[in-house]
């Protein structure tokens, strides 16, 4: 995931974090980086020929830009779900985009939105492995019915 420069901006961080946390997403890597703009040109690759991909990498690389990743049972699809519709004006409420945001472009996050895609980012965000930390919540027993979900 990636918490773009409104949501630095808008002191949006820890609120965001924090809803990832609650649910009992496990968090694995974490930075905060002003990132050059070849880095987000990379990571937009896809959206190369899309007539805002110009005006999509100034935006990610005008400021901070914290990268994390989380790990769980179906993560990418909670994930977004968590996230809501790329137009925050349409998101529904409950969501990230919905509860905080009112524009199309500043969309306070990204997230990966397959096992392609996040296997791609997580490559290019934490390209050292020591940067994802392998641990295990003392809790699991109680976010999970371990025997059922995590066999
Ligand atoms: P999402 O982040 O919801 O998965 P994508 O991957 O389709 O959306 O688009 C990547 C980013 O490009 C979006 N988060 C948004 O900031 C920007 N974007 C996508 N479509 C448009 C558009 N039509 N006009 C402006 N910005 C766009």
């Amino acid at each position: 995931m990636l918490l773009k420069p409104d949501t630095v901006q808008r002191g949006l961080v820890g609120t965001i974090l924090s809803r990832f946390e609650a649910k009992g997403l496990k968090l694995v890597a974490l930075k905060l980086r002003q990132f050059p703009r070849g880095h987000l040109e990379k990571h937009y690759e896809v959206h190369k020929a899309r007539p805002f991909f110009d005006s999509l990498v100034s935006y990610m690389s005008s400021g901070p830009v914290v990268a994390l990743a989380l790990e769980g049972k179906d993560a990418i699809g909670v994930v977004r779900t968590m996230v809501g519709v790329t137009n925050s004006r349409e998101a529904a409420p409950g969501t990230i985009r919905g509860d905080f945001g009112m524009s199309f472009s500043n969309n306070l996050v990204h997230a990966s939105d397959g096992a392609d895609t996040a296997t791609f980012e997580l490559g290019h965000w934490f390209g050292d492995a020591a940067e994802v930390c392998e641990w295990e919540p003392a809790d699991l027993g109680w976010r999970y019915n371990i025997a059922e979900e995590l066999a």
